[in-house]
Parts: structure tokens; C-alpha cells; sequence
């Protein structure tokens, strides 16, 4: 899943791809990198974010969903709003990608089981400006997986079918950096909840308990191709990330390992 983010305040992409048509092109260029799924998103998340008014969200997202699936892609809408998630439907996204996994707003899971869309829920245990105060486990496993597993129910009591579920552990978000590296560790408990699992590493903080506080984007991103193979090795569905061409290489070399298969390039005959 490559990353679209369409807002001035990004901490990973310093805003660059406000304006709609670069966004798109972003987006394409990430399909043409690999992406199988992109992740259009109008509304910063990142620590200590102010919420975006929605109509200020939908300007944003709109066209670029609007032109990506127009493209062929399979787009998400990357929301914690209902109207916006709807839009977005209609718009062309096939995926409602909610990191308060319904919680933020409580028309979500009605409104997105009447669009007959997919829906990522992602563990949440409040907003971006005080999640960390909220970051009190005692196994944050368990109380992760308990957590899903209530808003799966909830996504069910709406009429959304459990096939339609991703979930997502929600790395960074109410959590520390060393419950993000346990939860990591864990990965194949929450695959065992029995849904598809989406995880999102890329250029995280916590990235930097292991390359230092000084890492650069470049070396983030390499952490996030190593991340993400081995997110995928415990049974992760899809991996959310800014650079797709460094992930699918990582990617492609997992695979290979695992096959036995020889190395094929197309641009080398052997
Ligand atoms: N992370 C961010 C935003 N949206 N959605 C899901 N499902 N999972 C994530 O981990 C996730 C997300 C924050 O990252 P960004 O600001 O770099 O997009």
C-alpha cells in the first residue's frame, strides 16, 4: 500500500503533495513502483496533529481519489470521518481506512456498511494530541488484540461482514516506542484474529530506537523495506509505505528466499 498523503503538515512528506495533481502523479508513480493499493489521505495523524475541518479534508482528497481510480487503481480513503469516507466511496475508493477504527466518529461503521466497502480498522485508544498519555498496558498483545476484536464486533453489530475487515495494530498510535517493537514481535498473534492484517511502520519514530536519532528519511525507509518483509513473514496482508520501490525490492528478495527460485531480472537473461 504506497502512501498518499495530501495535507501541508505531513511529518514524512513536508506537504509536498498538497496540490492535487501532484498527488496524483505521486500516487501513479508509486503504482508504477509496485503499489497494489494506494492509501489517499487528507488528514495529518501524526503526534500532536490539530483535526482538519471535513470539508477542508474532502477539497484535498476528492479529486485525487476521484483521478486514481479513474487510473484503475485500488485506492482507500485514509479517514476517521463518515461523510468523508462516503464521498470518497463514491468517488472511487474501495477501501474506508479508519485508524480510530471507528471510534472517532460514530456514524462510521453504519455509513461504511452501507457503501459495501472494505474497512481497515486500526487499534486506537484516542486522538493524535493526547494518544500517549493513553499508552498504559499491562500486555499490550493481549490488550491490542481484546481491543480489535471489540471493534470487529462493533463493525458486525453495523452489518459489516468480518470478510470486509482488515486489521491493523495501529504502530505508534497509543503506544510507546517499545510496546511498538513487542506488538512487531508479536505480529502473527494478531494475524491469528483470523482477518487480513494491514501494518504501517514506514518512517516511524520508533524506527529510531534501533538506527539512532539522527537517521535520515533514506535510512528509515530502508528500515521500513526490512520492517515490512518481515510484517509480511508473520502473516501481514498488506504494509503501508511512503518509499514502494525500496519495500518491493525487500519484498521480492523474501519471496525468492523463500521459493528456492533462481534470480530472474528483466533486465538480465541468465
Ligand atoms: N499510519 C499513519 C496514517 N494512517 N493508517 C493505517 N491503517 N495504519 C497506519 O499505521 C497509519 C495509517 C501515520 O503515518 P503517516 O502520517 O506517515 O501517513
Amino acid at each position: 500500500m504506497g502512501i498518499v498523503n495530501v495535507t501541508p503538515d505531513s511529518f514524512s512528506d513536508g506537504g509536498r503533495f498538497l496540490d492535487s495533481d501532484a498527488a496524483v502523479s505521486h500516487g501513479l508513480a508509486l503504482r508504477a513502483a509496485g503499489a497494489s493499493l494506494l492509501d489517499v489521505g487528507g488528514e495529518s495523524t501524526r503526534p500532536g496533529a490539530e483535526r482538519v475541518e471535513p470539508a477542508v479534508e474532502r477539497d484535498r482528497v476528492l479529486p485525487v481519489v476521484a483521478a486514481l481510480a479513474a487510473a484503475g487503481a485500488v485506492v482507500s480513503i485514509d479517514t476517521m470521518n463518515a461523510e468523508t469516507a462516503v464521498a470518497a466511496v463514491r468517488a472511487g475508493a474501495r477501501i474506508v481506512n479508519d485508524v480510530s477504527g471507528g471510534l472517532a466518529d460514530p456514524d462510521m461503521l453504519p455509513a461504511v456498511a452501507e457503501t459495501g466497502a472494505d474497512v481497515v480498522l486500526q487499534h486506537w485508544r484516542g486522538a493524535s494530541a493526547d494518544m500517549y498519555a493513553r499508552a498504559a498496558y499491562v500486555d499490550v498483545v493481549r490488550e491490542v488484540s481484546a481491543e480489535l476484536t471489540a471493534r470487529v464486533a462493533a463493525a458486525a453489530a453495523a452489518g459489516i461482514a468480518p470478510d470486509r475487515v482488515i486489521v491493523d495494530p495501529g504502530i505508534g498510535f497509543g503506544k510507546r516506542g517499545d510496546q511498538n517493537w513487542v506488538v512487531l514481535r508479536d505480529l502473527a498473534r494478531i494475524a491469528g484474529l483470523g482477518h487480513r492484517v494491514l501494518v504501517g511502520t514506514s518512517r516511524k519514530r520508533f524506527l529510531l530506537d534501533a538506527l539512532g536519532e539522527d537517521a535520515s528519511t533514506e535510512r528509515r525507509d530502508l528500515a521500513t523495506a526490512v520492517t515490512s518483509v518481515l510484517a509480511a513473514q508473520a502473516g501481514a496482508w498488506a504494509v503501508r509505505v511512503h518509499d514502494v520501490a525500496a519495500t518491493r525490492d525487500a519484498l521480492q528478495v523474501a519471496a525468492r528466499w523463500e521459493s528456492g527460485d533462481p534470480w530472474t531480472s528483466p533486465t538480465r537473461s541468465h
